[in-house]
């Protein structure tokens, strides 16, 4: 089912580079999409989702980059499980950002034997080859899906969450952080109702993703599990307060989870998320996708319908 041009590409040898409609890769599994822009192109951090899991089966991570958002050149595996010798299961949803001249990725994995962690690569190409920043969990409080923002002045955080909400002050070095670890509180005016479940009375589920954009701080997150959308709330300051502002896009068929990540590149707007359209997908055989947006003119983001391939 894999279109003409992947089959050729791969009879010459050149499976290397795909050219996508949505979903982006239509020759493996991806989920949880980390889009960054850098030196002009679009790096795409994944998850990979094992053919045929009927669980989550994740091993190692793909990078994808492109300039133009139609040829996509898959990098391979980026990264994988054995990169923290304290890690055993669980290559799940992570983030790459640069600062110093470095590449960090946060990444959330399970400790041998314990419970979910949050380690810190590093590298000196967005490409890598990435290493164990600290050789130890950065955090380690049982949850999952760190995403890292750096505002104006230089402060960075690193955000996370499923079932809470949490976050740190990141040092410049990036691999360690000052203070102690703050919980957002989850109110309805700030993360929206969640209807019938007592223990989680708020939209928000996991993955969340900030950034700021014309002085106004966005997360976007997944909601409501099971299954999810992906929902949005606005912050004054990178540590709030937000205030719930909706739908972005609805949830999907075939995937129970989905995962957000935004970039502008080229003066366009770009939404990615996971879906289960490849043939064969499921919950824990996802694909990323991607669709271009505007926002509204008071800064809003209007709903965004997801696509197939
Ligand atoms: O991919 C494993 C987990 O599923 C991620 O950490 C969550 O965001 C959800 O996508």
């Amino acid at each position: 089912l894999a279109p003409l041009c992947l089959i050729l590409s791969a009879l010459l040898g050149l499976a290397s580079f795909v050219r996508a409609d949505n979903p982006i890769v239509q020759t493996i599994y991806t989920a949880d999409p980390a889009p960054v822009v850098y030196n002009g192109r679009v790096y795409l951090f994944t998850g990979h989702d094992e053919d045929g899991s009927t669980t989550f089966t994740m091993k190692d991570w793909r990078l994808f980059s492109s300039a133009d958002m139609v040829n996509w050149q898959h990098h391979g595996i980026a990264m994988n499980l054995t990169t923290f010798a304290w890690a055993d299961l669980n290559a799940w949803a992570g983030q790459v950002i640069p600062r110093n001249g470095k590449f960090y990725w946060y990444v959330p994995v399970r400790r041998r034997g314990g419970s979910m962690a949050i380690g810190v690569a590093v590298s000196n190409s967005i490409t890598g080859p990435y290493s164990d920043a600290i050789g130890k969990p950065l955090v380690e409080n049982g949850q999952i899906d760190p995403t890292v923002f750096i505002d104006d002045d230089g402060q960075a955080y690193m955000y996370w969450g499923n079932p809470g909400l949490y976050y740190v002050k990141l040092n410049q070095d990036m691999t360690s952080y000052s203070g102690s670890v703050s919980q957002i509180t989850l109110t309805t005016a700030g993360f929206g109702t969640r209807n019938g479940n007592a223990e989680r009375p708020t939209t928000f589920e996991e993955a969340p993703w900030v950034y700021k954009r014309n002085g106004v701080y966005y997360m976007i997150y997944a909601a409501n599990c099971c299954s999810e959308d992906l929902r949005y709330s606005t912050g004054t300051s990178a540590v709030g307060p937000w205030t719930y502002k909706g739908v972005i896009m609805p949830s999907q068929g075939a995937s129970f989870t989905n995962h957000p990540g935004i970039v502008e590149f080229n003066g366009t707007s770009y939404f990615f998320y996971h879906n289960g359209a490849l043939p064969g997908g499921s919950g824990y055989t996802r694909s990323v996708a991607v669709e271009n947006f505007k926002y509204n003119s008071d800064g809003t983001i209007p709903q965004i319908p997801w696509t197939s391939g």
